[in-house]
């Protein structure tokens, strides 16, 4: 049976601050009719998609925060992106900040089948940037102070035919990511992001965020033999510059779709999963060449924790 479909990857220009959630889903809506007519079967949304990219500000814990979160899924925003899916019959990725019932926040992604039902959820891990308010930078990265550390690790989910997985921005840079999603089978990750160009410990890397954009994602699906979605929100959002460069990705490394805009912009491709095990079968055979027995200190525990963590 072939396991061939086109997948898009629907990158978002900015989300202004005082931008209604339903028009976060309108463009959404737009996009997902947009790569359902190019023939895809699967269209992947950026990270935290509903909103601007709040983590930028200090905010006080409480109702000021909270309002950045979605406290279920499907609500009455997001019902318009699920009725639309369960129309055309086309399965999405989406990022958005979650609430749970019992008051945990986290920075979180879905996958949703062309039924329009849940088929699997990820809680982002390797959260970036600062706790406290650090007023020497010209804006802000509180991710580690409004979400906790996702407690799912890196499941993979039966969908399309094949193994997918998913992890969120920060995620992608680390290769302990993407060999996990490897180990579980995946056969194609789904990653959004909000980066921007300016990184303030290290500003003398701005001149490189795309390039280790693609470095990242490119290694990550040749050493695992998967094929990767990476999805950007994009464009100057409330003063900071946040890059584009959405791309797909083959389990060679080759990247076989680019976007290139910094606006709403889909790209899609045509993946063959099968096509996994030219890298699986070969190189990165993991039953015959891992050697996991050299690996301990990957796994050994972080002896440096904040009281905060
Ligand atoms: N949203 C992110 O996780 N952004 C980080 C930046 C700030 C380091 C990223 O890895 O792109």
């Amino acid at each position: 049976m072939s396991r061939k479909f086109t997948v898009a990857a629907a990158q978002l220009g900015p989300i202004a601050r005082d931008e209604p959630r339903s028009s976060a889903v309108a463009r959404l809506c737009a996009m997902m009719k947009d790569a359902k007519a190019r023939g895809a079967s699967l269209v992947v949304f950026p990270e935290l998609a509903l909103t601007t990219f709040f983590p930028r500000w200090f905010i006080e814990a409480g109702p000021e925060l909270d309002r950045w979160f979605e406290t279920e899924m499907p609500n009455d925003a997001t019902a318009p992106l699920f009725d639309l899916a369960r129309e055309l019959q086309i399965g999405f990725h989406l990022g958005y900040a979650e609430l749970t019932p019992d008051g945990h926040h986290y920075n979180t992604a879905i996958l949703v089948g062309p039924d329009g039902e849940i088929v699997g959820k990820y809680r982002k891990i390797h959260l970036p940037g600062h706790w406290e308010n650090e007023e020497w930078r010209p804006f802000q990265h509180l991710e580690k102070r409004y979400f906790e550390k996702g407690d799912l690790g890196w499941p993979v989910f039966d969908m399309l035919g094949g193994k997918l997985g998913m992890c969120i921005c920060n995620d992608r840079r680390w290769p302990e990511t993407w060999r996990v999603l490897g180990l579980g089978g995946a056969e194609l990750v789904c990653l959004g992001y909000n980066t921007p160009i300016h990184f303030a410990p290290a500003p003398e890397h701005d001149h490189l965020q795309y390039f280790h954009n693609e470095l990242s994602v490119m290694a990550g699906c040749y050493q695992n033999g998967t094929w990767g979605v990476a999805v950007a929100k994009a464009g100057l959002e409330e003063g900071s510059v946040l890059i584009g460069g959405s791309l797909i990705v083959a389990p060679t490394g080759e990247i076989v779709a680019r976007a290139s805009t910094s606006g709403d912009e889909v790209i899609c491709a045509e993946v063959d999963l099968d096509r996994c095990a030219e890298i699986r079968a070969n190189v990165f055979n993991f039953e015959e060449h891992r050697e996991p027995q050299d690996y301990l200190p990957i796994t050994a525990p972080k002896t440096k924790r904040r009281a905060a963590e």
